[in-house]
């Protein structure tokens, strides 16, 4: 007896469906290498073929706009979690010819209107700790206990509210040579500090001292050390890392 859902085949109609089947699978191949190497011969945007570049920016678009809120914050930990040898990372920038003793943290409020701010100035500014898991886009991460000031405390200190207005913060080395873009809404963020301890004592030269970023919302490569100067801009400042193909957003 033949069950109703059976179906005599001939053997020509499963040899066409082999057929079909492996030309199908072959232009497939053919298809995707021929998307790849179109793909990798595209003109680069800051060292990304365009076409992913797009993607990237498509993905910060969305982020921003949708799912990004001053109200997320890091998970935070007791500081006894914090580990006490502290993983030195990335020393960009960060040259033996730097004369700590001028320096002075420069903010740009416009061009030709530069502030310079003394380390004692800064410590004089209400003081937050953060323990938190200091991730890096290499793959590690590290539970990590720093110190300093808001940035927010930090803005409303130095009446920098309305240069606040604008959509992105950038800083750099004294040197230039290391220089990051952040996303005013995220350099805002209350676990943001400008940050000058790390475990109770002053960050040690090769973490940043004097002044440090500290970020806890975007990945390690937004976390400058050395903080030479910070500015304002409508459009993107330069960014080490975007330069050098990463994403520019860097949330987590
Ligand atoms: N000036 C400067 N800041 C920098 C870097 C750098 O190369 N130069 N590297 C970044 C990267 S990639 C990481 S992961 C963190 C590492 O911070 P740490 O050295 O305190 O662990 O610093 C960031 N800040
Ligand atoms: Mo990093």
């Amino acid at each position: 007896m033949v069950n109703d859902q059976e179906k005599i085949v001939s053997s020509k109609y499963i040899r066409n469906r082999t057929i079909t089947s492996f030309a199908l699978f072959f232009l497939l191949i053919v298809a995707g290498l021929f998307s790849w190497r179109w793909l990798t011969h595209q003109p680069e945007d800051n060292s990304v073929p365009r076409p992913l570049r797009a993607v990237l920016n498509g993905n910060e678009k969305f982020f921003t706009n949708f799912i990004y809120s001053p109200s997320n914050v890091s998970r935070t930990y007791s500081p006894t979690y914090a580990a006490p040898k502290v993983r030195v990372n990335g020393d960009d920038g960060m040259g033996e010819d730097f004369d700590v003793t001028a320096w002075k943290l420069q903010v740009v409020r416009s061009p030709g209107d530069t502030l310079f701010i003394s380390l004692d100035e800064i410590k004089s500014l209400p003081k937050t700790d953060i323990t938190f898991d200091f991730k890096c886009i290499e793959g590690w991460s590290q539970v990590t206990h720093w110190a300093g000031v808001k940035f927010s405390d930090f803005v409303k200190k130095y009446n920098l509210t309305s240069e606040c207005a604008m959509q992105y913060v950038g800083l750099n080395t004294p040197d230039k040579k290391y220089y990051v873009g952040i996303d005013t809404r995220s350099i805002l963020q209350p676990q943001t500090i400008l940050c000058y301890e790390m475990n109770g004592k002053p960050l040690p030269m090769n973490q940043g001292y004097p002044l440090r970023l500290i970020i806890p919302v975007k990945y390690g490569i937004k976390h400058l050390k050395r903080i030479g100067t910070i500015f304002f801009s409508n459009s993107k400042p330069k960014d080490y890392w975007y330069e050098r193909g990463y994403d520019y957003y860097a949330g987590l």
